[in-house]
């Protein structure tokens, strides 16, 4: 932003006033100053510097020094505490205010030109109202602070999936994790100032007043409002905000999908890599599966598994008519509790250099950093994640919250796909959704076609967690793991999703997993983990017709025999527990599923036919009782 390169007027004269403003606490070297030849990028920036009254604006360029310098003023200013550098080198511990720890779903509008456009499922307010409340609330509120500009991509710069923002925040720990989660600087300035339209994402904790917290998308604008939030969901406006809900409404209108989705690749003993695509709603365990390490018996015959993302798929139609994915981000922000040698040992072993670990707890002797589970020995000279003294033998309270987090480069994941980085993505075999549910649903089945795996998806229901605000282990109906995340109306997604199915000539099998059934005394029953992967090498000998499937009124299931359950404690009979259906729940599922789709006045035909074909099948009696034969449509 040289004033010698002749840009927008508006950008130069809101800038050289905060030039002029400028105050020194922190200085940058000159050589991080950066400019982005776009006019559009320049007038956007004046305007929203005009709003907010920052002191003074500084471009994030990415690049190692200006992180260092930005470390060095979260540590300073107390935002962040450096941890034990000899341990865990360039980690970062952060706490949030105790209110604002999750995403807050009743607080996330989509403020389309429409009510109808956004959907039943989604908040909504006019776009020139919530505008105009946002301008007042915005008013100034980054005087005596830094506005820093973070140009990213989503996805690889270049690549024909790739997406760019520009976002705007007084938040350093936003910076700091975007750093992480994103690609920040040279590739995206490049695209811009090649004339690329970027993402407009505003932020700023302002207060950090939750009565006057909103996050707002304005999908017609491509524009991101965030205030009175530092909570990574509700701030880092590249992750959920962008590559979801943003992205949902662009993939509907330019042909694409975005989607929760973990990619992995699953490598054979001859080395050749399949790739899966998995949906499950938030805090049920997509990291743990996209970076699975397989049981000694698999990994002794080549086995090997590659993590592409654990919580983003960005899919398009190849020219070879199959479903390619591409992560659109650049690292991982996974929930810690949990997290541990045992359950995860490659997300741990990611955790270990350049980390931001945030509302964890902090081992005091060492300077290091616990969560539940993390260790079979409870931290005794601890702080919890509010900071007060902790001591993990003693205390009744959780020493981290449910719902802490790190957020970790994607590079040191020890078992990052080498396709991690590619520009056309990898070519889709198998989808997969699923989610938490005690009871109902069995461990795997599969769709007869398109129309009935986008079924599976629309009727997905799961238990509740952490990440978000409001009750825990609630069964709600989480379409797709998309419910808070699908940028427009949910029905127009459906219609979207069986519009994809007709262009994909060579489509994805889909399933459904459940890897949370319990017994009677509320355990698990199936192991998980590493063990999934037991039933995903079945999901790939279905795709590549290996196997047969048994018929069953919700899809094809396993002949138990068909999973592998060598080297493992399960008694046949176990197996068949994981699988079999309860015809009374299905019956109920069915009236939910009912009920769910009944607030789409325009429901997509194809999903309404799908319904009454598992009503057929569970033999519920059907509008018209000629149809109710005892056959079942598989
Ligand atoms: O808080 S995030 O939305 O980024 C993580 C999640 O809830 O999946
Ligand atoms: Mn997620």
């Amino acid at each position: 932003m040289c004033p010698d390169t002749g840009k927008a007027e508006a950008g130069h004269r809101g800038r050289k006033r905060l030039n002029a403003e400028e105050n020194e606490r922190v200085h940058f070297k000159e050589e991080n100053k950066m400019t982005i030849n776009n006019q559009a990028v320049e007038t956007w920036i004046g305007e929203m510097a005009e709003m907010t009254r920052p002191d003074r604006i500084v471009y994030i360029d990415g690049s190692k020094e200006q992180i260092e310098e930005l470390r060095e003023l979260a540590v300073r200013t107390g935002e962040m505490i450096r941890l034990n550098q000899e341990l865990l080198p360039d980690c970062y511990y952060y706490r949030t205010s105790p209110k604002d720890v999750a995403r807050d779903e009743k607080r996330t509008l989509i403020c389309t030109k429409t009510r109808e456009e956004a959907g039943p499922t989604n908040n909504w307010t006019d776009p020139q109202e919530m505008y105009a409340k946002m301008k007042k609330l915005y008013q100034g509120c980054m005087k005596g602070r830094t506005m820093y500009v973070i140009p990213f991509s989503m996805g690889v710069p270049g690549s024909p999936f790739a997406k760019i923002g520009i976002e705007l925040t007084d938040s350093v720990y936003v910076v700091l994790n975007m750093c992480i989660m994103t690609r920040v600087g040279a590739g995206a300035v490049r695209l811009l100032e090649e004339g690329a339209d970027f993402t407009r994402c505003l932020h700023s904790k302002a207060d950090l007043n939750e009565n006057e917290k909103y996050i707002v998308h304005f999908p017609e604008d491509n524009a991101i409002w965030s205030i009175n939030s530092a909570y990574g969901g509700n701030v880092l406006l590249g992750k959920k905000c962008l590559a979801l809900r943003i992205a949902s409404f662009m993939g509907r209108n330019e042909g694409w999908m975005a989607e929760h989705m973990l990619i992995l690749g699953i490598e054979n003993p001859q080395g050749e890599v399949k790739y899966i695509c998995a949906a499950f709603p938030s805090a049920c365990g997509k990291t743990n599966l996209a970076m699975l390490i397989p049981p000694e018996l698999y990994r002794k015959q080549g086995y090997k598994v590659w993590t592409v993302g654990d919580d983003i798929a960005w899919l398009r139609v190849g020219e070879d008519g199959r479903l390619w994915a591409v992560n659109p981000e650049n690292g991982f922000f996974g929930v810690a509790p949990g997290t541990n040698d045992r359950s995860n040992p490659n997300a741990l072993a990611t955790t270990k250099r350049g980390t931001i670990f945030t509302n964890v707890a902090r081992n005091l002797d060492n300077n290091t950093v616990w969560w539940e589970r993390l260790d079979k020995e409870p931290l005794v000279n601890g702080e919890d994640w509010l900071g007060r003294p902790w001591n993990g033998r003693e205390s009744e309270e959780k020493g981290a919250h449910p719902n802490s987090r790190f957020t970790a480069p994607a590079e040191n994941c020890p078992c990052v796909s080498s396709e991690f980085n590619s520009l056309t993505g990898v070519p889709i075999s198998a989808i997969v959704f699923g989610g938490r549910r005690a009871k109902t649903e069995p461990l795997v089945y599969e769709a007869r076609n398109w129309n009935h795996g986008v079924f599976m998806g629309a009727s997905m229901s799961s238990e509740t967690t952490a990440a978000a605000n409001g009750a825990v282990g609630v069964v709600r109906h989480d379409p797709m793991a998309m419910l808070p995340f699908c940028g427009y109306n949910m029905a127009d997604y459906f219609r979207h999703w069986l519009e994809m199915g007709r262009q994909v000539t060579d489509p994805p099998k889909f399933f459904h997993v459940n890897w949370f059934r319990t017994d009677e005394e509320g355990a698990f029953i199936w192991p998980g983990f590493g063990e999934n992967l037991r039933v995903l090498l079945w999901m790939l000998d279905r795709c590549e017709h290996k196997v047969s499937a048994v018929k069953s009124p919700i899809g094809f299931q396993p002949d138990p025999r068909d999973i592998d359950l060598t080297g493992l404690d399960i008694a046949p009979e176990t197996m068949k527990k994981l699988l079999s259906i309860n015809l009374d729940i299905w019956k109920d599922e069915a009236a939910g599923i009912e009920t769910f789709f009944s607030q789409f006045p325009d429901l997509p035909k194809e999903l309404a036919e799908e319904l009454t074909t598992l009503k057929k099948n569970l033999l519920i009696p059907t509008a018209n009782p000629r149809n109710a034969s005892s056959s079942i449509a598989v």
